[in-house]
């Protein structure tokens, strides 16, 4: 196997044995079947669609099978076996649409790999030299560096777009830059400036597709206003519900209603109590835990079962394994011990039955406390800009020098105690806009308000950094700035996976310059690939807090 996606990956470089994660090496080299399928599906999609036979369910599909690969999203070989055979499946009925079994003139000119992974059978696929689909594949460094940045960008293009389409948004557009973008990393004619191009396009997409989920979340949940979301524990048995799916909040909160069991939001759930729809269920009870990471202590702890509706999964410990739950693309098995988490399945109509959670929640301890406190959320785009007046005064006034922007993710490495040592170093005169779960390393630190803006504001998990945007751009419009390089807005980002590489890919689609990165470089950007981003937007990598504090907020 091979594997570079995420920062966690090992010595920096890949993983080759296992996943620094836990994923196994079989179900890393079915990822990469299931990849090299999909782009062959892409490439006869493609033709099809030029006749208008293209399969109309080619999107969704796809969106799901990329988000089942991002990392701690699934790691169920059982499950990826099945989205190859479909993917092939799929692939061969546009074929023959296409061809009628004639493909040689629409493959001529095309790459052999191309023409491989649109021809390909399942069982040669299934036993295809791993090396010879994988990402090693592709020889030349940087064009491998290219393409594998842009599957990343994709892979978190497909999680936003998923839980876009989940509450029935979608944009075919997307889609369609999808299917191009498959083909483009087997298109052995494209040069690095097309390259480069592809993924400040998929940038681009990026914001549209967050735009797209922020539009859904909104109207489907209303407009998330600022809350003081309790920490500590009550004394009813609980649910803990854990990823960024909406739909299963809503569908859990209104399932446990009168059951005598509470809910309870973990790491990226917590932006869930800022949303007005959600408010309004009192057995909401509060937010337990921290990021993803600590969750094999926390879950130990909760006593109660819980719900896993996206990454991040860490591989569970047997003391909680029989209480924890998968939906939507989450997955889990393990062929040694035998162990498979139970998943929900969603009905035809989207609905889902979570009474076996409620009923084995009834029969469990509550949960054990692990602090009690308060955490506060909610400070999306319309209620920050409903206070505009008074942060632009307070610029105007000197009162805040700066916004720090640190969103992004957390992670397992020590190294990332330095946002917590950051955050408490800024000077009282700044304010961190934060969203995605980097924010467990300071949003529980009092770092007080300014003027009553408190200095954290938390716009809710990853699939809000949209928020984020829209904050800067009405920003400047409010300054008079054209360029939003030009307002006192810096960036110190830190990053864990897929996801967070699409926001980034948005964030410099929308020319933000002088963003600093951290706790590493991804491993799949190359020495050259940096060297054009730090050329054209001066991107770096983190260093220590005094050195950060002085290139971002003193100079
Ligand atoms: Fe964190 Fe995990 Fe949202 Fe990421 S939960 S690390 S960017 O997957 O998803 O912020
Ligand atoms: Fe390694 Fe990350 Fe890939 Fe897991 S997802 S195998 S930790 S690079």
């Amino acid at each position: 196997m091979f594997c570079f996606q995420c920062e966690e990956t090992m010595n920096g470089t890949g993983c080759t044995k296992s996943g620094m994660c836990g994923k196994k090496e079989d179900v890393s080299i079915l990822q990469d079947r299931l990849i090299y399928a999909l782009k062959g599906y892409a490439f006869c999609n493609q033709q099809g669609r030029k006749k208008n036979a293209d399969d109309k369910t080619f999107g969704p599909f796809v969106l799901e099978a990329l988000f089942s690969t991002l990392t701690n999203v699934n790691f169920d070989a059982g499950y990826f076996e099945k989205m190859i055979r479909e993917t092939i499946q799929r692939r061969d009925a546009v074929c023959q649409k296409v061809c009628s079994g004639a493909c040689d003139s629409v493959l001529s000119g095309v790459s052999k790999g191309m023409a491989d992974a649109a021809t390909i059978s399942l069982d040669k696929l299934m036993t295809k030299d791993p090396e010879e689909i994988g990402i090693l594949a592709t020889e030349n460094v940087d064009v491998r560096s290219l393409r594998e940045t842009l599957i990343c960008g994709l892979k978190g293009l497909a999680a936003y777009g998923t839980h876009a389409l989940i509450l029935g948004s979608e944009d075919e557009s997307v889609y369609i830059f999808v299917e191009k973008a498959l083909i483009s990393t087997m298109d052995d004619t494209l040069s690095a400036d097309q390259l480069v191009g592809l993924l400040m396009e998929c940038g681009s997409f990026g914001v549209k597709v967050l735009a797209l989920l922020d539009t859904a979340n909104t109207q489907t949940y209303g407009n998330p206003v600022p809350t003081a979301v309790k920490t500590g524990v009550r004394k009813n048995p609980g649910i803990l519900i854990s990823g960024h799916d909406l739909k299963d909040m809503d569908m859990l909160l209104e399932q446990t209603k009168g059951t005598g069991v509470d809910v309870y939001t973990h790491g990226e759930m917590l932006p869930a109590h800022g949303y007005p729809a959600f408010q309004k269920y009192d057995h909401l009870a509060g937010n337990y835990g921290n990021a993803w990471w600590l969750q094999k202590e926390e879950f130990e702890k909760f006593n109660g079962p819980i719900l896993m509706t996206t990454n991040c999964l860490v591989p569970p410990k047997d003391t909680y394994a029989d209480r924890l739950f998968t939906t939507n693309m989450v997955g889990f098995s393990d062929s040694k011990t035998n162990l498979k988490l139970k998943h929900i399945p969603v009905r035809v109509d989207g609905s889902k039955d979570f009474s076996e959670i409620v009923k084995m929640a009834q029969k469990c301890k509550p949960p054990e406390s692990l602090e009690d406190g308060t955490v506060m959320t909610g400070f999306s785009h319309s209620a920050t800009l409903s206070v505009a007046d008074k942060v632009i005064a307070a610029v105007k006034a000197g009162q805040i020098q700066k916004f720090v922007v640190m969103a992004g993710c957390d992670g397992r490495r020590k190294e990332r105690s330095y946002y917590t040592d950051f955050a408490k170093a800024l000077p009282k005169d700044t304010v961190i806009l934060t969203a995605g779960c980097a924010k467990y390393r300071y949003n529980k630190l009092d770092l007080g308000d300014i003027g009553g803006i408190p200095r954290v504001l938390d716009a809710g998990q990853c699939n809000d950094c949209y928020s984020l945007v829209v904050i800067a751009m009405e920003l400047a419009k409010a300054f008079g700035l054209e360029n939003i390089n030009d307002l006192p807005v810096v960036y110190n980002i830190a990053w864990y996976e897929q996801k967070a590489c699409l926001v980034l890919l948005a964030l410099l689609s929308l020319n933000v310059q002088n963003i600093v990165l951290g706790p590493t470089l991804p491993a799949c950007v190359s020495p050259n690939v940096l060297d054009v981003l730090i050329k054209t937007f001066n991107i770096s990598k983190n260093s220590d807090v005094e050195t950060d504090m002085k290139r971002l907020i003193l100079a």
